[in-house]
């Protein structure tokens, strides 16, 4: 039989996909958002999916990497934890001829074609944005304006770049100071504690707190509170992602701004997997459209809210 002739190949055209995918973990509101909508999409699609959490340790991804090269899966996708390190595992991908995709995060490997295509958020463009609203918001004061940066996982795309994009910005005018700047991993606990310290070091200096996800910068405000100061009163705060806790925050008065990032990555995903399948020619970046949330349109905005 032809089977027999072509050892290991999937004859039949309607066995369902395979996917592996390996997931940064669940470190926020937007990753939830984000697992979710993968798995939903996975199943609308009619995709198989073999869904692995790394708890935001590379070392687990590279490890669930190398098992879905073993158990042959059609398309490995993950989002990268850090973006440096994945030469080696991307090679071995390679040479098992598994397509890859990178969604929400970017590696920095020199090798391009150790990858499909990736799918996500414009990082840079996303500090940009915050650093914009903090210009217009701060026109006509003469400064020194204080902030304290809050951010992502050491080494990640979404922390570089939103920093590099913010500091871009404010750079045009040295009323900007950043005094101090440190990781908070993108959870809650870690925000919270953080700002606990930089309001012990430089208490009323602060002037504003940059947040590189809500979920840090809703820690924050609980330190804030607890230090007896009022969030965006006080301190102006401004963080990304536009997570329903950063819609509820606004309107509770304790948030000044969020910078959309979609976590709805999903539906795209599924259908770039069919496409590389059926030997359709896929972007090699795929960009994600996104606004911004001050807090005056936040009670309006709220009901629309998909995360
Ligand atoms: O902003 C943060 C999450 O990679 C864009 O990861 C993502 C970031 C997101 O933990 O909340």
């Amino acid at each position: 039989s032809l089977a027999a002739l072509l050892p290991g190949r999937a004859l039949s055209a309607d066995k369902p996909l395979v996917l592996g995918f390996s997931q940064v973990g669940a470190e926020s509101e937007w990753r939830t958002a984000n697992t979710e909508s993968i798995k939903s999409a996975a199943k609308d699609a009619g995709i198989t999916l073999k869904f692995s959490d790394a708890q935001q340790k590379q070392e687990n991804q590279i490890k669930a990497i190398r098992a879905f090269i073993a158990q042959k899966v059609d398309v490995i996708a993950f989002s990268p934890v850090v973006e440096s390190g994945w030469e080696t595992v991307l090679r071995e991908a390679k040479a098992a001829k598994i397509p890859v995709v990178l969604t929400d995060r970017a590696v920095n490997a020199k090798d391009d074609s150790l990858y499909v295509t990736f799918i996500g958020s414009d990082f840079t463009e996303e500090g940009r944005k915050a650093g914009r609203w903090l210009v217009d918001k701060m026109k006509g004061n003469a400064g020194p304006i204080n902030i304290v940066e809050l951010q992502g996982t050491v080494g990640s795309a979404p922390a570089i770049d939103r920093k590099k994009g913010f500091e871009e910005i404010i750079a045009a005018d040295p009323k900007f100071k950043i005094i101090r700047s440190q990781t908070g991993d993108f959870t809650r606990a870690k925000g919270k504690e953080v700002m606990e310290a930089f309001l012990k070091a430089e208490g009323k200096k602060i002037n504003v707190l940059y947040a590189h996800n809500d979920d840090m910068a809703i820690g924050a405000i609980q330190a804030i509170e607890e230090a007896g100061m009022k969030p965006a009163q006080d301190i102006t705060i401004i963080s990304i992602d536009g997570v329903k806790g950063a819609f509820e925050a606004m309107i509770a008065g304790k948030l000044n701004v969020s910078v959309e990032c979609s976590p709805l990555l999903g539906p795209q995903l599924m259908a770039i997997i069919k496409d590389i399948k059926a030997g359709k020619s896929v972007p090699k970046r795929i960009v994600t459209e996104e606004g911004i949330f001050p807090m005056e349109v936040a009670a309006k905005e709220f009901p629309k809210r998909k995360y």
